[in-house]
């Protein structure tokens, strides 16, 4: 059965083009610096946001139509399976990603939901041979059920920690089973409301432990894929553990897993903690720790997660320059973990928000290319920091120098010599860049 007849494939027509159902921007097949837009951008669908969501909020029930909807249980399950991989296909997406409960219902015990779980696997995987989309990450939704109202692997209460291990050895049995390129773990309800009732280094050093027996069980059941934390400051808890990346790197360090994971920055997540996007990005790649991408944008009038389709063409341009000097994504991709506002209830808003999130990352990919050709910012950054290429700043880098030396250097020294930041022009460059991409 077809849930979107009356859309055809998207196809690139161009930044002319006043067909609302056409890229402007991505041409799949485009080569930009040896490798086409498709492969560097590796987009994939958030099956939750797109198949499951209603539209509801604190306020006010759900409002979307979504013709898969006249279904309930397996057969809705089954339905969302066949609505997505025709869109999937009519967009042209080269990946897919979900949460357990976003495929099958929960059963009333876990090997109820388990069952369920294999036979919308077993369907999923039979319409994967046809179609080109493939799965970029996988992962278990351990914060919905009113079982993790303390945590998951972070709980008080040792049958939840049990039922969150047993969860995610599905998943990564499922993640096995379909190919998946990656795991992800976004502990929602891994953080705390209060110190007064919480013992925060046992719920740490449990959820080292939790990780530990997620990778030997890996490697028992021989997955491959890449591991992924996501961090994210808050919401639903008031603190959650996996802060941002700097916080989540010091927790894998501390647990020896720094070999094991990488992190799957999303672009609200970042904004929630304080941080830009580019930041988050960037904090990753250089400790070489930079996995996968949610591409989304939050509101700057709201600050909360409001996962909107990213169409800041700023903000993806940064995000496209971090991930090109992180030579791409490996397996990881950009996962559009954003959802249609509430008033955009129609099935068509689903393509028009795809659309517009693909076109902007094509523009952003495009415009860091050029920026990264020319040196743009390379060589000044380069200027800026001359001074560690010669004397004693080049003594420093190479640890040729102690506080003695660097004393002797520094008494005498009447004048510091500074440069400007010139930050306006850098912008007004980084707009020139922008703005003159499709104007040629
Ligand atoms: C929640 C969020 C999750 C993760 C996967 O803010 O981003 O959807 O991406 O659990
Ligand atoms: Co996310």
């Amino acid at each position: 059965m077809a849930y979107f007849n009356q859309m055809d494939n998207v196809q690139y027509e161009g930044p002319h083009s006043t067909n609302a159902f056409a890229f402007k921007y991505y041409n799949p097949n485009e080569q930009v610096n040896g490798k086409t837009m498709e492969e560097h951008l590796r987009f994939a669908v958030a099956y939750w946001h797109t198949f499951v969501e209603d539209g509801s909020d604190p306020f006010g029930v759900g409002t979307m139509e979504r013709p898969w909807d006249v279904y309930t249980g397996m057969d809705l399950a089954k339905a969302r399976v066949e609505a997505a991989f025709e869109m999937f296909e009519k967009l042209g997406v080269p990946y897919f990603c979900f949460h357990d409960v976003d495929i099958a219902p929960e059963g009333n015990t876990l090997r109820e939901t388990n069952k369920n779980l294999d036979i919308i696997v077993s369907m999923i995987k039979d319409y994967m041979k046809d179609s080109k989309t493939k799965l970029l990450w996988n992962t278990a939704n351990n914060f919905t059920h009113p079982r993790f109202i303390h945590g998951a692997a972070t709980s008080n209460n040792a049958d939840v920690f049990a039922y969150t291990a047993a969860k995610v050895k599905k998943g990564l049995e499922i993640g096995k089973e379909l190919g998946g390129q990656n795991y992800v773990f976004w502990g929602g309800r891994e953080g705390y409301e209060t110190l007064l009732n919480t013992d925060m280094k046992l719920e740490l050093d449990n959820l080292g432990r939790f990780f530990h027996m997620v990778v030997n069980y890996a490697k028992e059941i021989g997955y491959d894929g890449q591991f992924l934390i996501e961090p994210k400051p808050k919401e639903p808890m008031k603190h959650l553990y996996d802060f941002d990346v700097a916080t989540g790197y010091a927790f894998l360090q501390n647990y020896d897993l720094t070999d094991h994971f990488k992190f799957n920055i999303e672009a609200n997540h970042a904004t929630l903690a304080g941080h830009t996007f580019e930041h988050e990005l960037h904090y990753a790649r250089i400790h070489n720790m930079l996995g996968s991408v949610d591409a989304n944008q939050g509101d700057l009038l709201l600050g909360w997660d409001t996962d909107e389709f990213p169409t800041d063409l700023y903000s993806t341009t940064l995000a496209m320059y971090e991930i090109l000097k992180n030579e791409g994504l490996g397996k990881g991709g950009l996962n559009f973990d954003a959802k249609v506002r509430r008033g955009s209830f129609k099935p068509e808003d689903l393509f028009h928000a795809h659309i517009a999130g693909m076109d902007s990352y094509a523009v952003g990919l495009r415009v860091a290319q050029r920026l990264l050709k020319d040196k743009a910012l390379e060589n000044i950054l380069e200027e800026r920091y001359s001074s560690y290429s010669e004397g004693i700043g080049s003594a420093i880098v190479q640890n040729k120098t102690d506080l003695p030396q660097l004393e002797n250097h520094a008494l005498d020294l009447t004048k510091i010599e500074h440069q400007s930041g010139h930050l306006e022009k850098i912008k007004s460059v980084l707009n020139q860049y922008l703005l003159t991409e499709f104007s040629q």
